[in-house]
């Protein structure tokens, strides 16, 4: 097997194995200041802290789209921040409040989100693409009773059914509609009234700080939540794995609305002090160069699907760009194929160092560590002071080679505190004593690297989006014609997987090109364009078992031309 070698000098940390055998948890607590104290904030952490020194007039956010090109310091982002935590109270907005934001990528959420943390609110960023069913889902189970969100998205909002919600805040020009009982505000007007100097609410650090949907293979998507304490992890993890220095301009191309948006899109590169960029707007690999060459990005974090369009999209393309400034690139989401790691290595000159974690583990958990050898395709090893191993089902460590369940030691700093509303739901991740089980199936080599093998249950990566088949299904029968639906991950070689949904019709309705159009743009419309199936076959019926549920992983190999496996379930 090839390895890679770390090509770069200077690197900011210890040697892999050094690091492991000295590290503790405890010694990165004293990078703040509440070790002493015991209370703490992320917002506090992750911006004012560096408005009160030298940092002050550093660019904590470059932020630009088609529209806006704009700059804004840790002291610009202290102030703003403040303004808008006092938004929130006067309001009345309390600790431990659940508050959502609805939105693009804009400075705006940015400020918002540090405003609710320093409140001590929660924070429930909501990706944008959602629709009414995502969007009501959330708002519901969560019980939020503030939104932030823009005019035009608010159409999605069915928010005169929602009875937890009082406050609507609208960012950008728009109507405000006036009518049942939530109420309105402006939030440029409100800024303005609002003083710059707040009493920032100090925690616990097991206090709640945000809350993150995501999907499983049933059900309706879970309340991950995370508290304050994750900052040790996120602020370690973005050291080491990043290598975030004093100088870097670092890029995150992940959207807020997911883990990676907020982990690593917020709060790892500004608990370090380091200038953050984000782009809104659409990939295309000439403005993603172009974005790399104007802001002389050094350290680039984005997904194997965004790699992989980029590789499809020629060498020549980035020959046309001066991308001399980028020293780090990483990936996460999704598998990272070998082969882009080998065309990272001829076109950029750098390795592309693949890691691992989801929205449960809060932070990066097993990683290609900057001074590590690399082996192409692997998702690296543990990061100092977290435990890794491939259990069998009985809880049993596997050898070697073995595939099995990917599970982490329970205990690191970042790990999920509670599914909202669903200790029961929260409890399942521990089937095994003291072991958080992820739900992915790895293995380990002989030199303790990791090997990402699939997924455990049916839960869809799209482009680097975790999608539950339960919530499309769920959606696809609320169309009239469909009496059941069940949808799987294609295996596709740009997007990782694409979904294909399979449905049987109700009597009466016929199968037509133009059916199974109406099926996918009725996902797209309603619940969100990166859930809408990317296929949808009409079929007599669909494999159950006498139970009578769909059998997905049945339709999976049908559709893959694979073994179907044991069978004996199955209605005949
Ligand atoms: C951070 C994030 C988590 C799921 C995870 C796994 C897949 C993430 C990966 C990877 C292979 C990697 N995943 N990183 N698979 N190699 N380096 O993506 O969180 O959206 O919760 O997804 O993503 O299947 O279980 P999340």
């Amino acid at each position: 097997m090839q390895t890679l070698a770390p090509i770069k000098t200077g690197a900011n940390m210890p040697d892999y194995n050094e690091a492991c055998a000295n590290f503790s948890w405890k010694d990165v607590e004293k990078a703040f200041s509440w070790h002493e104290t015991e209370k703490v904030n992320m917002a506090y952490e992750a911006i004012d802290r560096h408005a009160e020194t030298w940092r002050k007039n550093k660019v904590a956010l470059y932020y630009s789209d088609q529209k806006r090109d704009e700059k804004y310091t840790f002291q610009d982002m202290a102030f703003l921040s403040n303004k808008f935590g006092n938004v929130l109270r006067n309001i009345g907005t309390e600790k431990g409040d659940r508050v959502f934001l609805f939105m693009p990528r804009s400075p705006e959420l940015y400020v918002s989100m540090m405003g609710i943390l320093k409140i001590g609110a929660i924070a429930g960023p909501l990706f944008e693409a959602f629709m009414e069913q995502a969007v009501r889902d959330r708002l519901e189970n969560s019980e939020a009773s503030v939104l932030i969100t823009t005019p035009s998205l608010l159409e999605r909002v069915p928010y005169n059914e929602l009875p937890h919600l009082e406050n609507i805040i609208l960012v950008g020009d728009g109507e405000a509609p006036e009518d049942g009982d939530v109420k309105f505000y402006r939030f440029e007007e409100e800024m303005d009234k609002a003083s710059r100097d707040l009493d920032i609410e100090w925690v616990d650090r097991e206090d709640g700080m945000i809350l993150h949907y995501t999907s499983g293979s049933t059900g309706k998507p879970k309340g991950v939540l995370h508290v304050h304490n994750a900052m040790i992890q996120q602020y370690q993890t973005a050291k080491w794995v990043l290598d975030l220095k004093e100088d870097d301009i670092y890029w995150c191309t992940a959207d807020p609305g997911w883990v990676t948006g907020t982990s690593y899109g917020i709060f790892g590169p500004w608990l370090n002090g380091v200038s953050n960029l984000i782009r809104g707007g659409r990939f295309s690999p000439e403005d993603w160069y172009g974005t790399i060459e104007k802001y002389r990005v050094s350290v680039w974090l984005s997904a194997p699907t965004a790699f992989r369009r980029l590789m499809a999209a020629g060498d020549d393309v980035v020959k046309q760009f001066d991308l001399s400034s980028l020293r780090h690139t990483l990936s996460v989401g999704e598998p990272l194929n070998a082969e882009v790691v080998h065309w990272g290595m001829n076109v950029y000159q750098l390795r592309i160092h693949d890691h691992w974690w989801m929205t449960e583990t809060g932070g990066i958990v097993i990683a290609n560590y900057p001074t590590m050898p690399i082996k192409p395709g692997s998702m690296g090893k543990p990061f100092p002071g977290v435990q890794a191993a491939i259990l069998d089902e009985e809880g049993n460590e596997l050898s070697p080679g073995q595939m099995g369940r990917l599970c982490i030691k329970a205990g690191w700093p970042s790990m999920l505190r509670t599914v909202w509303n669903n200790e029961e739901r929260f409890n399942k991740y521990f089937p095994v004593k003291g072991w958080f089980e992820s739900g992915d199936l790895a293995s380990m080599d002989e030199d303790g690297y990791f090997w990402f093998e699939g997924r455990d249950d049916d839960v869809i990566q799209t482009s680097g989006e975790r999608v539950g088949p339960f919530e499309v299904e769920s959606k696809l029968v609320e169309h009239p014609s469909v009496a059941e639906a069940a949808v799987i991950g294609k295996p596709d070689p740009v997007r990782g997987h694409i979904i294909k949904a399979f449905v049987a019709l109700k009597d009466g309705y016929e199968k037509s090109d133009e059916l199974e159009e109406e099926l996918r743009k009725f996902v797209k419309q309603r619940l969100a364009a990166h859930a809408a199936p990317r296929e949808v076959e009409i079929r007599d019926f669909l494999p159950k078992t006498r139970s009578g549920k769909i059998m997905r992983r049945v339709l999976k190999a049908w559709e893959l031309d694979q073994p179907t496996g044991d069978l004996s379930t199955m209605e005949k």
